[in-house]
């Protein structure tokens, strides 16, 4: 008897780009739409503490129409959102997969953040962490759970390196040593070479979603940390295994 059901659609690929603020994580996003958006049907969440304006900025690079780029406004630290809470962007991602079904691929841009937090594989399927020189040569050596384990580690803008000193082979092979072999990616966007191995990586990745060879794995928790809250006081803060506490600050001696 024929079957009158839709087929199942497949799930996007969820794709998370995490870093410190301003490594380029919008400008990844942005390259990869741009190369990518002629064969792939991509979608875009982005993730603010009070505002939208790295949606802003996608929609004005106009790389995708400007109803596949979503803000989500996260109101917290940005870490809470991708890590500990993760329901807003979920619901974002999912109206997203629904209103441009069948989507292939969605990139979630965490808030620019601290240099250890990482999604939560409730929220992505993968996961890249974009460092750049200009944070300095030493960073991928220092380690941290995005750096160690997340699927890629992008160092970025290697064409400003000669202006700040960095060896960009050496800090490669310190990350490479740093996440046990796993890859890295040295990438300008200005450097057509680098940014073709960026696609190659994604279109890999997305690939092995498809097929169900890609096992999500979770970086790690983010390492414990302060918070100022908004009447100024601050607390300690941890996120380790499933637990998340909050306690009052020491105070500084
Ligand atoms: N020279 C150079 N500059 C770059 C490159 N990629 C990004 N930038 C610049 O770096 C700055 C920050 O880039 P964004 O993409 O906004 O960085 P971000 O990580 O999204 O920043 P937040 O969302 O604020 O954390 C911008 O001025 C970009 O133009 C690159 O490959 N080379
Ligand atoms: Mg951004």
């Amino acid at each position: 008897m024929p079957d009158n059901h839709e087929p199942a659609k497949t799930r996007s690929l969820r794709l998370g780009i995490a870093g410190p603020v301003g490594t380029g994580k919008s400008s990844v996003i942005a390259t990869l739409c741009r190369n990518l958006a002629g064969e792939l049907n991509i979608g875009v969440i982005t993730n603010d503490i009070y505002t939208d304006e790295d949606a802003r900025f996608l929609r004005s690079a106009g790389v995708l129409p400007s109803e596949r780029i979503r803000a989500v406004e996260t109101g917290a630290c940005p870490h809470t959102a991708i890590r500990d809470d993760v329901t807003m962007n979920l619901i974002a991602v999912e109206d997203l997969e629904q209103d441009f079904a069948p989507l292939d691929i969605v990139f979630v841009e965490s808030g620019g953040d601290n240099l250890t937090a990482t999604f939560s594989p409730a929220l992505v399927d993968a996961q890249i962490f974009v460092l750049d020189v200009a944070g300095g040569g030493d960073v991928a050596r220092k380690g941290g759970p995005g750096i160690a384990r997340a699927d890629l580690l992008v160092v970025n803008k290697i064409d400003l390196a000669e202006y700040v000193d960095v060896d960009v082979e050496q800090m490669v092979k310190d990350a490479t040593a740093a996440r046990e072999g796993a890859p890295v990616l040295a990438l300008s966007r200005k450097q057509e070479d680098t940014v073709q191995k960026l696609c190659a990586w994604v279109r890999w990745m997305h690939a092995r979603h498809v097929n169900g060879e890609h096992t999500p794995t979770d970086p790690g928790p983010m390492a414990p940390h302060f918070h100022a809250d908004e009447d100024g006081k601050s607390h300690f803060h941890s996120h380790d295994g499933d637990s998340h506490t909050h306690e009052p600050a020491r105070e500084p001696s």
